[in-house]
């Protein structure tokens, strides 16, 4: 059952409770392989469940526009200081409410309607936020997008340079949402500092890893970095924007009163605490077990014959091209889901199918890895994908049950943060 227990919700709601528990065993049962998705400790929990929900701050600490910060101007003043200490920055805004509306922040603090921006093509692994077509930041801006390199699956460094010098980007995002490979940040700043550009860190996927020495830092690089704090950082469903001092004030105003009202007081606090389990020498191991897991799972699964596009992984995800196996990402996620492995169909560079059903699969080891699964589990995970796979070609529906069995059994060994088997 969910823990912490939940009693008020059951006596007021049972429907609602209901369906909480349910959630709470399905991420007990379920091998969650989503790369932007991780389990909080029962301490964030807490926070993000607290009473910390009732109150409204618009403004920022000492300059408020509603009585009764006593607490929340500490709590917001602490998040912020942990933050600067985790990462290293200057100056860092804990308000926003996820990434999306931090990525907007970039924009209302740096552009104008109109300007130049680039950044990684979407199905290339970019983001959305990152001047996509559909997005505010497509249709508001002038997109400019790189890719990656056809041969190596890696982002093109010279096509970045070159269209930098050629289109003039006001600003240049480096980073994106499906990256297997460590970002080169100095390399982007140079390009930046050459195009006469700011250049933006979006690290949503990888802060976790930033934070626990497994992937470079944009620090020192990067003019302003994005980052939500719910992916392999293992805190609440949030967001900050970091940089130097000289665009604190910048920053500050773009998130409020630019785009956004009072924060949400109960996920600063949650990001506070994470922020704190960050910091211990605990996550670092965690880290960089998340690391090493993916590269034991990229090997498993390169030794079963899947194509990975750049041939493996640097970080927490591993992007696979399902092209050669004869099946589309969409039904093949649909049967790991049922097979009790959680992952996402995904675009691959160059995708010659639909977005929404695309030829690859995007796996992530970071809340496996919370879950305690280590380096010996990864070839059993890549054999039951393998199997599902296959069976789903086939329609062999006896095979996705028995994995799913076989991955409860295993899990079941597991403890989550979150969940409780005793009554
Ligand atoms: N939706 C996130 C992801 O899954 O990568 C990015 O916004």
């Amino acid at each position: 059952m969910h823990e912490p227990a939940v009693p008020h919700l059951h006596d007021q709601d049972p429907e609602i409770a209901g369906m909480v528990e349910d959630e709470a065993r399905r991420q007990f049962e379920k091998l969650r392989l989503i790369a932007s998705e991780n389990y909080v400790s029962p301490a964030v929990l807490e926070a993000a469940g607290s009473v910390l929900t009732n109150k409204y701050s618009e403004g920022y600490a000492g300059k408020r526009y509603y009585e009764g910060q006593q607490l929340v101007d500490p709590i917001e003043t602490l998040a912020i200081d942990r933050a600067k200490e985790l990462f290293g920055v200057e100056h860092a805004n804990v308000q926003p409410y996820s990434g999306s509306p931090a990525n907007l922040a970039v924009y209302m603090a740096f552009l104008e309607p109109g300007d130049p921006v680039m950044g990684l093509s979407l199905p290339m692994g970019g983001h959305l936020t990152h001047g996509w077509s559909v997005s505010a930041t497509g249709k508001w801006f002038r997109p400019v997008r790189y890719e990656v390199r056809a041969d190596t699956g890696r982002v093109d460094m010279d096509q970045v340079r070159d269209l930098a010098l050629k289109e003039r980007p006001k600003l240049i995002w480096c980073g994106g949402t499906a990256i297997p490979r460590t970002i080169d940040f100095p390399v982007f700043a140079e390009i930046a500092r050459e195009a006469g550009a700011v250049l933006a860190a979006d690290i949503a996927h990888i802060a976790g890893l930033i934070a626990g020495g497994a992937h470079p830092s944009p620090v020192g690089h990067a003019d302003v970095i994005s980052t939500t704090t719910h992916k392999t950082l293992r805190g609440p469903r949030g967001a900050m924007v970091m940089s130097t001092a000289e665009h604190a004030k910048a920053v500050d105003k773009a998130v409020f009163p630019g785009l956004q009202g009072g924060p949400h007081n109960h996920t600063t606090a949650a990001i506070a605490v994470a922020l704190k389990e960050a910091s211990q020498p605990g996550f670092a191991t965690y880290a960089r077990q998340v690391v090493a897991n993916a590269k034991a799972l990229a090997a498993a699964l390169l030794d079963r014959g899947y194509d990975l596009i750049s041939g493996g992984t640097d970080n927490h995800l591993i992007l696979i091209d399902l092209t050669s196996k004869g099946i589309g990402g969409k039904p093949a996620a649909q049967a790991l889901d049922r097979a009790g492995i959680e992952l996402n169909y995904n675009a691959v560079p160059f995708d010659t199918r639909k977005p929404f059903d695309p030829s690859g699969l995007r796996v992530g080891t970071a809340a496996v890895t919370t879950r305690g699964l280590g380096e010996e589990h990864m070839p059993r995970v890549a054999a039951w994908m393998d199997e599902v796979v296959q069976a789903a070609s086939k329609q062999d529906e006896s095979t996705v049950e028995r994995v799913a069995g076989q991955v409860r059994e295993l899990l079941a060994d597991y403890p989550m943060p979150g969940w409780t088997s005793a009554p």
